[in-house]
């Protein structure tokens, strides 16, 4: 990767981080295998201060104007620190729910992955309640979803400016394909839960197919919408820039390709990924995703434009299934910054805090707590310890406790239609 050819204001956003092409593995031996094993404890590197989100960058002084505003989603997890403590229900009762996503007014919404509905959770008196808001689909559901295998409606993202566009965020697997949209939120002036328009489609044409379709949205403290996919069960296309399948995306709030990708023209923003659904960035612009193996290794990496993370060549820090030739220490190759054994983790959701990146955790059964201070990363820990089953997604939710989503109800589980909304409190 040749750093030199990025335009300049790209280098100055979220690739001040180029330097970790410097990281190197340390001590990925795999064999204390009960444990995850940070790969590298090294400093991380700082994006530059010209690039400090929320603050006028390169790229928007070339346009005369203040640099954007930190996403609401962003701001709220850098502002939470601390232990976590026991976790207490928000909502029972939820079927195979999939994304968190917080509103400016304190409610959140959530989506169903197998019945496309979105929930909108208030505060009720001294609880919260769910409530499904109406979408133009049969029974009120977002139209056109498809649920299939790991597929259906997947990441929700609320606009950074929702409060002028309204616009909600959803990465939907459809009939064709899987897709980006976005949809108008209404509220109810009744007070009920609210309506959602007719989904844009905003990027189509993602290759999809029973397993990995990838689905986490987030807006990056730049502005720009990143879009985590899979690769659909065609892993060589990881590898191809040209496929949009095994990639994290970047595009602008109305779906064009992201001035200064790198390529221009092209959504590609990373590439070499199987199937990422984890997706976050630092008080610091460091972006961080969170990404499911094969077999071996699940994977925390740091994402920097334009680098290639391995996928089907390198699985975690060891030869992928296609990688028998491939030297794993190759700098063309991304090294994760922690892996997991994927009986430990299979990694989900990602939020980052102050002091910690948390990962949800599927088939591990585990919230993990990765610890973050000054830019380095510690030990991952265990905070549910496998008290919860299968956990898909943590937010910062609008009470000022993780708000975590758990999984239990999409593998033929023992109690259908008892997946939960939890809140867990930071001391
Ligand atoms: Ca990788």
């Amino acid at each position: 990767m040749d750093h030199g050819r990025l335009p300049r204001r790209l280098a100055a956003v979220p690739a001040a981080l180029v330097a970790a092409g410097s990281l190197v593995l340390a001590g990925c031996s795999g064999q204390d295998a009960a444990a995850p094993a940070p790969v590298s404890t090294e400093q991380l590197p700082a994006p530059s201060s010209s690039a400090a989100p929320g603050q006028a960058s390169e790229q928007t002084s070339e346009q005369g104007s203040a640099g954007p505003a930190l996403p609401a989603a962003l701001a709220a997890g850098h502002a939470l620190s601390g232990t976590p403590q026991p976790a207490q229900d928000v909502v029972t009762g939820l079927e195979v729910p999939w994304s968190t996503a917080v509103l400016p007014d304190g409610t959140a919404l959530v989506s169903e992955r197998e019945t496309a509905r979105v929930l909108r959770v208030a505060q009720a008196g001294s609880s919260w309640a769910a409530q499904q808001v109406v979408a133009p689909g049969p029974g009120g559901a977002v139209p056109d979803v498809t649920p299939r295998g790991e597929g259906g409606l997947l990441g929700l993202a609320v606009s950074p400016t929702f409060e002028q566009d309204r616009w909600v965020y959803a990465y939907t697997t459809t009939a064709e394909d899987d897709r980006v949209v976005r949809m108008r939120l209404s509220d109810d002036p009744a007070g009920g839960p609210g309506t959602l328009s007719e989904p844009e489609p905003l990027v189509t044409g993602i290759d999809s197919a029973t397993i990995h379709h990838g689905g986490r949205l987030a807006f990056g403290p730049d502005g720009m919408l990143y879009a985590t996919t899979g690769d659909a069960s065609a892993p060589s296309t990881a590898q191809d820039q040209q496929a949009l399948t095994g990639k994290v995306l970047r595009v602008t709030p109305d779906g064009q390709p992201a001035p200064g990708n790198p390529v221009e023209g092209s959504p590609v923003w990373t590439w070499g990924h199987r199937n990422p659904q984890g997706l976050g960035w630092d008080a610091a612009g460091r972006a961080f995703a969170a990404e499911f193996g094969q077999d071996t290794q699940d994977e925390l990496n740091l994402l920097e434009p334009g680098r290639n993370y391995g996928w089907p060549l390198v699985e975690g820090a060891v030869a992928g299934p296609d990688g028998s030739d491939a030297d794993v220490t190759d700098p063309a190759f991304t090294a994760p910054l922690v892996t997991w054994r994927t009986a430990d983790a299979s990694p989900s959701g990602l939020l980052v805090t102050a002091d910690a990146v948390y990962v949800a955790a599927l088939r591990g059964q585990e919230l993990w707590r990765v610890p973050l201070a000054d830019g380095r990363l510690g030990q991952p820990e265990r905070v549910f310890d496998g008290a919860h089953g299968r956990v898909r997604d943590v937010v910062a939710g609008p009470d000022g406790a993780l708000w975590v989503l758990t999984d239990n109800t999409s593998r033929g589980s023992a109690s259908p239609g008892d997946d939960r909304l939890l809140r867990v409190p930071l001391a």
